[in-house]
């Protein structure tokens, strides 16, 4: 097989694709992949400002760059979760990416509030993940709100979006159906739009335009990702995905462009839009929000700050 585009010697194989490309012709379509989701989505101009959250991980850099590359104004944001080793990689290798390139980055600390996940998920009796989803995706929106950004860039691909997608018809989850789609628009004035370019581009794709690209990532994984539910749908995704090449592109697009909309359709605005914070106010669906209900768990009586 040849490359596709120039007919020299190929560096990547594509099976979902039928395709392979040599790394000059590569690095473009991969670029590209990235600018038609974003165009088809309608989820940003070169005119706004995207605040792009990088964990240190390929994905997330691998979309940081891209959206340099092809001409985005773009700032870094990194959450720090203090998940010892892991979390200073991970924040070693953003900065140096960021100072490489004279990109913008604004780091979150959360062991500076108080908050490392190993403590908080000890202290709280919950699971690592589920404490650190609730802080992250809180993080994410307070730090893209206090400075101003209306746009959000996560790093989810389209193994990320599959596997999620599986488990969510696995359970008949309706209303997690309902809303999951690669843009978000806000529902309450202090939340950002939310988009994840990368939703149609596999996790092989993305490790290959890293790699091509020569950017340095953090390649150990978080010590509490071993044994999540959605490692065992990526792999059963996997299994059927070596059999029959194509069927995850297949499986996510397909449901973005028939089956989506139906059962968003079926869920009226998205359900009620959440309320304020009565403590912090940013977005709820009770009298506190998730971040403040775990801060009571963790000190009662006051403690850590809800900012
Ligand atoms: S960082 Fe956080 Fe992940 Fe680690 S604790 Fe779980 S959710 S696995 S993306
Ligand atoms: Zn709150």
């Amino acid at each position: 097989m040849r490359c596709v585009r120039c007919r020299a010697r190929p560096e990547v194989y594509l099976r979902a694709h039928n395709a392979a490309f040599c790394r000059a012709c590569y690095i473009p379509w991969f670029q590209r992949q990235v600018e038609r989701t974003l165009t088809s989505g309608r989820m940003c101009t070169r005119d706004d400002q995207v605040l792009v959250a990088v964990s240190g991980g390929k994905d997330s850099l691998a979309l940081w760059d891209a959206l340099v590359t092809l001409g985005y104004r773009t700032s870094g944001l990194h959450v720090a979760q203090g998940i010892g080793g892991y979390s200073a990689t991970s924040r070693e290798k953003v900065e140096r990416f960021a100072r490489d390139r004279g990109l913008p980055l604004l780091v979150h600390d959360l062991a500076d509030e108080g908050l490392a996940i190993p403590e908080v998920a000890s202290t709280t009796r919950r699971a690592p993940c589920s404490a650190c989803g609730t802080l992250k995706r809180y993080a994410f929106d307070r730090v893209a709100h206090v400075h101003g950004f209306a746009i959000l860039a996560t790093g989810h691909n389209l193994d990320d979006e599959a596997a999620r997608l599986l488990g969510n018809l696995l359970r008949w989850q309706t209303t997690h159906l309902a809303r999951q789609r690669p843009v978000l628009d806000p529902r309450h004035p202090t939340q950002v739009r939310k988009i994840r370019p990368l939703v149609l581009v596999s996790e092989y794709e993305t490790a290959a335009y890293a790699f091509l690209r020569g950017i340095d990532y953090v390649v150990e994984e978080c010590p509490y990702a071993e044994g999540a539910t959605q490692l065992l749908y990526k792999e059963a995704l996997d299994r059927i995905e070596a059999g029959s090449p194509g069927t995850k592109l297949a499986f996510v697009r397909e449901f973005f462009r028939s089956a989506q909309p139906l059962f968003a359709a079926s869920e009226p605005a998205d359900g009620a839009p959440p309320r304020s914070c009565t403590r912090c106010g940013m977005p709820a669906f009770d009298e506190l929000c998730a971040h403040c209900r775990l801060l009571r768990v963790l000190a009662p009586a006051g403690g850590p700050s809800a900012a």
